[in-house]
């Protein structure tokens, strides 16, 4: 069942202490829908111990409370109320791996992924919003707290980033009116662009140049796709927040629908799914078990490099096939001539 920001933000309210988690590999909306919800509770004397079972990208260092967040390794203590952010199931925090930490703790959940499987006590999940930090503005909206200069930093970072600057078809008039109330409140785009938009790595560079050299366009052109096997990963030692993005480049080739980034990591073959305008990257993320947003997802393959990328590769054509002749039957009378 689905809760209304005034009652978690009414539940939260009444709490000692609370500890947030985010997503595994963390993003710009994960550390600001946890920095911006920590620093409002604490503003109500609430103790919050703020955790990640991953370190914080340095990028993200400069919103107020990213370097409070702690490295979870299991034998921290949690407090009785868990608010998990960002994450449309428990796996996608690690925290499946510690049940024993959760035992008889009361979860609370800020999401906005599609397929979210309503997997806490209280649960304010929606999907319609571009990034969750738009959710997470409604819940303190609704606490007896001013948003200050920190808090909407951290919501305003979250909103930027997870809706690609205000490019993708989920922003709405209410995230600009929500991103206009972040400014008058002292919002510092220029920290977030200056670390966030004017900042590239040499990781990200040179897995760039690896990307220019590398990539495969198929399907007449509608298909791109990549692969970082371990070895390139490994010389330039990226992290996920340098590899962040770097699928978009194919996906902005003229003509191209999809586009398909494999990454040979330990736990399996990671795979990210962008697409463009009639494809659902969202279904084909879930034949593979994962999922996410209707033009951006993701899902993780046991299988060999090779096996993987030849599995997805089919799979997509497949399904590209099918599509393409079903929406262009759909289009064709109105606006079929004009679109890709
Ligand atoms: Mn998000």
């Amino acid at each position: 069942m689905n809760n209304t920001p005034k009652e978690i933000a009414d539940f939260l309210a009444k709490q000692n202490r609370v500890s947030i988690f985010a997503h595994v590999n963390p993003d710009g909306d994960a550390i600001g829908s946890t920095c911006a919800l920590a620093l409002a509770l604490e503003k109500l004397g609430i103790r919050v111990d703020m955790y990640n079972t991953y370190p914080i990208p340095r990028v993200y260092h400069f919103l107020a409370n990213a370097e409070k967040i702690r490295l979870f390794t299991g034998e921290e203590e949690l407090a009785e109320t868990v608010v998990i952010v960002d994450s449309s199931n428990l796996k996608r925090t690690d925290l499946d791996k510690y049940p024993q930490s959760l035992a008889g703790k009361t979860i609370v959940e800020i999401d906005h992924h599609l397929g979210n499987d309503g997997f806490g006590d209280y649960n304010f999940v929606e999907a319609q919003s571009v990034a969750n930090c738009e959710n997470v503005y409604q819940v303190i909206k609704e606490l007896p707290v001013e948003i200050d200069e920190n808090i909407a930093t951290a919501l305003y970072l979250g909103i930027s980033t997870d809706s690609g600057s205000f490019k993708f078809d989920a922003v709405t008039a209410q995230t600009h009116r929500i991103a206009a109330e972040l400014l008058e409140k002292g919002a510092r785009l220029d920290l977030v662009r200056l670390y966030i938009y004017e900042s590239v790595s040499p990781a990200k560079l040179t897995l760039e140049k690896y990307l220019y050299n590398n990539l495969n366009i198929v399907a007449g052109g509608k298909l791109a796709w990549c692969a970082f096997d371990k070895d390139i990963l490994a010389e330039t030692k990226a992290d996920g927040n340098d590899i962040d993005g770097i699928v978009n480049i194919m996906k902005n080739i003229e003509g191209v629908e999809l586009a398909v980034l494999f990454r040979e990591r330990e736990d399996g073959i990671k795979i990210s799914f962008r697409s463009k305008t009639w494809l659902s990257a969202n279904d084909l993320a879930a034949y593979f078990g994962g999922g996410g947003h209707k033009y951006a997802s993701g899902a993780t393959i046991n299988k060999s490099l090779d096996e993987s990328i030849a599995a997805v590769i089919a799979k997509a054509e497949e399904i590209m096939g099918e599509k393409h002749e079903r929406w262009h039957c759909q289009c064709n009378e109105t606006a079929g001539d004009y679109l890709p």
